[in-house]
């Protein structure tokens, strides 16, 4: 028989409704609840990508199908993988993932979080929490902390944002005019003084991305910022888009690599918000599409499994 091992797909999770909102937002708060201007914002905000359906889920849902797909068509001799969910903010929470891997027997287990740069305060969390459910319930666990330079993932990322270029000369842009944009979710601005490596991995995901689409008209910048008194990395995508505008640049291809899915900070931050101050600069934006379920990147998962269990063995 084939020694199954456990794969807790980790996500960052969304509500599953706008009655749901609140406790989403209370839990990403550390158990302090939203004030009521916040929250009405937080749901405007849902509300105004496709009305107020949570696209973060389905998304995740297929995710997993893929990876598990890929896994299975690996048919190794010896071992079968099975996918949990576990997500960050929402049911199925990351402990429910590992406790229901160990509710079925599972011993042994790879931990993967659908974000490919580490940071401490957002991976790093991730894996805190299923490694100490790891313990409680004996599942001997081991997790994959970044794969940022994954040439799948390079790959992918890089005939996205070629074709979006190409989009771009077919309306009438010149190519090398084209401003792309390379993005992440800024964090506080103490991750730098702890040594995080998250912004080092963002900046080589861009440069490769960059290499392999022969981009070299390009910048980094953050997206997403919270709302919280303490600075936050910038500069913002919209300051930059601003101040790029003053220096006459009309075409930007907006390309968040920190990001694998359609989800809130995709189709509000940059497809409403950002592109509403586009229209006001009078800019021409475009963005990449999202990886969602792209067999090069559900390759890519699937190969840091295999990888990691094969370090193990
Ligand atoms: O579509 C959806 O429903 C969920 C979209 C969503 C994704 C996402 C990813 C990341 N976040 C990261 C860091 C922070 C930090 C805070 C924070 C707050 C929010 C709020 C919402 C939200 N995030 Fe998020 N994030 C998403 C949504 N995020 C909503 C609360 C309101 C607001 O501030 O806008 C601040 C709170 C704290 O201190 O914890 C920090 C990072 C990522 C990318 C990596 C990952 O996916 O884990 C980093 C998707």
């Amino acid at each position: 028989m084939k020694k199954k091992i456990g794969v807790l797909v980790m996500s960052y999770g969304t509500p599953k409704s706008l009655d749901d909102v609140e406790a989403y937002y209370t839990h990403i708060r550390r158990g302090n609840p939203p004030a009521p201007e916040q929250l009405k914002e937080l749901k405007d905000r849902y509300e105004a990508i496709v009305g107020g359906v949570f696209p973060l889920r389905e998304n995740t849902d297929r995710q997993v199908e893929g990876i598990q797909a890929e896994l299975d068509r690996l048919e190794l001799p010896d071992a079968e993988f099975v996918c949990y969910q576990g997500l960050k903010h929402a049911h199925p929470f990351i402990e429910d993932g590992v406790r229901n891997m160990a509710a079925d027997g599972i011993a042994e287990a790879v931990g993967i979080v659908l974000a490919p740069h580490y940071s401490t305060m957002s991976v790093g969390s991730y894996i805190k929490r299923a490694k100490e459910t790891a313990e409680e319930t004996g599942v001997k666990m081991s997790f994959i902390e970044s794969y940022h330079l994954h040439p799948k993932l390079i790959e992918a990322f890089s005939k996205r944002v070629s074709a979006k270029l190409d989009a771009f000369v077919e309306s009438g842009a010149p190519r090398d005019e084209v401003k792309v944009l390379f993005s992440a979710h800024s964090l506080p601005e103490r991750i730098l003084s702890i040594g995080d490596p998250y912004r080092d991995q963002l900046l080589e995901t861009s440069e490769a991305v960059a290499a392999a689409a022969g981009v070299t008209n390009w910048q980094f910048t953050w997206q997403s910022a919270g709302r919280t008194a303490e600075p936050w990395l910038g500069p913002d995508v919209l300051d930059t888009m601003k101040e790029l505008s003053e220096k006459e640049v009309r075409y930007m291809l907006v390309s968040p690599l920190g990001f694998v899915s359609d989800h809130l900070e995709v189709l509000y931050d940059l497809d409403i918000e950002a592109q509403d101050v586009a229209a006001e600069l009078d800019v021409r934006l475009m963005r990449i599409d999202s990886l969602n379920t792209d067999p090069l990147y559900m390759q890519t998962i699937a190969d840091c499994i295999v990888t990691e269990c094969k370090k193990g063995a």
